[in-house]
């Protein structure tokens, strides 16, 4: 929060518990402090994303509170799947609203079993403490029937949450059923917000919307390569900043903002500047979504002197990857170009999922790691149960890949440190990265 500006009485209108929510406010300001802010040669345009989070909860949440007062839509989702373009052509507004702290628990406990994953219990324990402005900020939130853990909640999330609810029917398999379920999902989707903002989804707004978001993604598969240099240029924590970001931010400012950190790093690069020297051992984290404040496993990865390189992962690559192909004449056209692009999305609830350990290993090679970390979080049964096959294929390919589950919790930090650490000590005695090997 900016010292001149008082968003509390905007929280209040939003119905937020402000006694909890300083408190969440005070322990994500110390967790970042603490995280962020003490490394090292970090670059100078890293400073917007540190504004953004310093207003995640006040400047953002404003512009929200505004564009709604000026007639636009709000809508909140928990998934990739939820495809932003379709929210875009309608004149809406989309956040991310996934949380990624280990905030209500106790309160989540009231509906969910304890052996609920961490990122389900997160978001039941926001709402109910009233500290997440984003939900209240919202007109409609988007559910979608993805793992059993998050289809059987939000059953329950529906009366919890206080604002008009939907939930998209998602498929589980990759066939041409699959796809004619995500397509009619889709369409129900787009019918929905016609309805509620109503404004018309045309070829002309769709064809804008779509492009606003493939530019976001272009910036991000920038950032990527970048990434690939060796020293790379910037830490895996800032990396994952960003793509936390870009669940939250204007979309255009967004795409401005990472192109305006990638001007940098091309610089850095050229200059052989990196966050850590040439040979540093690079690491990929592939699994779970890392909502925010979720930074616990790459601050300690990181802590060990290993630096990470890309993410297999909705927050990351997985998300980030593939365009919509805008070049349609028609709504019919570009929704089948929306469906084509979001259908590839491979997560481990789609069953059998044969493109993603593919797809690890094509990052790892791409980004010359010399090993995986595979993050589950506990009682995720498609991540956790997907993860001995991603690993089978990755270390297959010569890369080896280390397996661990964890939750929101600082319980397990030193556990969790003493296996990374081994796990880099490892790969230090390696040879060289997979794409330096013959
Ligand atoms: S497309 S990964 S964002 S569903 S961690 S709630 S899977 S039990 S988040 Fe996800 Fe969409 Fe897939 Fe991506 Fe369930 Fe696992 Fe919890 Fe999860």
């Amino acid at each position: 929060m900016t010292e001149t500006t008082d968003y509390r009485p905007m929280w209040s209108e939003l119905g937020l518990d402000l006694d909890k929510h300083d408190a969440l406010l005070a322990a994500l300001g110390q967790a970042y402090g603490d995280v962020f802010l003490s490394q090292e040669n970090r670059p100078e345009t890293m400073g917007y994303f540190d504004f953004v989070m310093g207003e995640i909860h006040g400047l953002r949440v404003k512009e929200l509170v505004d564009a709604r007062a000026a007639g636009r839509i709000v809508v909140g989702s928990f998934c990739v799947f939820v495809p932003e373009e379709l929210v875009l052509a309608v004149g809406g507004v989309c956040v991310g609203l996934c949380a990624g702290a280990d905030f209500g628990t106790e309160a989540a406990e009231r509906y969910l079993p304890r052996n609920t994953c961490a990122l389900i219990k997160s978001f039941f324990g926001f709402t109910l403490e009233k500290v997440c402005p984003y939900i209240s900020a919202c007109d409609l939130v988007v559910g979608e029937n993805t793992c059993d853990g998050k289809k059987k909640a939000y059953e329950t999330f529906a009366d919890l949450v206080g604002r008009e609810f939907m939930v998209l029917d998602m498929p589980n398999t990759k066939s041409g059923e699959g796809r004619a379920i995500l397509k009619r999902a889709y369409l129900d989707f787009a019918a929905r917000l016609e309805n509620l903002s109503g404004v018309t989804i045309t070829a002309e707004n769709l064809t804008a919307a779509i492009e606003l978001v493939n530019a976001k993604r272009r910036a991000m598969h920038r950032l990527a390569r970048l990434r690939q240099a060796d020293p790379t240029p910037i830490s895996g924590l800032d990396a994952l900043l960003a793509n936390q970001v870009f669940f939250y931010d204007d979309p255009e400012r967004f795409t401005q903002s990472v192109n305006n950190l990638c001007d940098e790093l091309e610089k850095r690069v050229a200059q052989k500047v990196g966050v850590a020297p040439a040979g540093t051992v690079r690491i990929v984290i592939s699994g779970c979504p890392m909502a925010v404040p979720n930074w616990k496993l790459p601050a300690i990865v990181e802590s060990t002197g290993a630096v990470i390189v890309g993410e297999e992962s909705c927050i990351g690559e997985r998300g980030t990857q593939n365009l919509v192909d805008g070049s349609g004449d028609t709504v019919g056209e570009l929704m089948e170009s929306l469906v084509d692009r979001y259908f590839a999305v491979d997560c481990a609830v789609f069953t059998p999922n044969p493109t993603r350990a593919p797809h690890t290993l094509q990052i790892a090679k791409d980004c010359r790691a010399h090993g995986v970390i595979h993050f589950a979080l506990q009682f995720c049964a498609p991540y956790q149960m997907e993860a001995p096959l991603l690993e089978r294929e990755v270390e297959k390919g010569g890369v080896p890949v280390l397996r661990l589950d964890t939750d929101y919790s600082t319980e397990d930090v030193e556990q969790l440190r003493t296996r990374v650490e081994a796990f880099v000590e490892q790969l230090r005695g390696e040879s060289e990265p997979i794409a330096h090997r013959s």
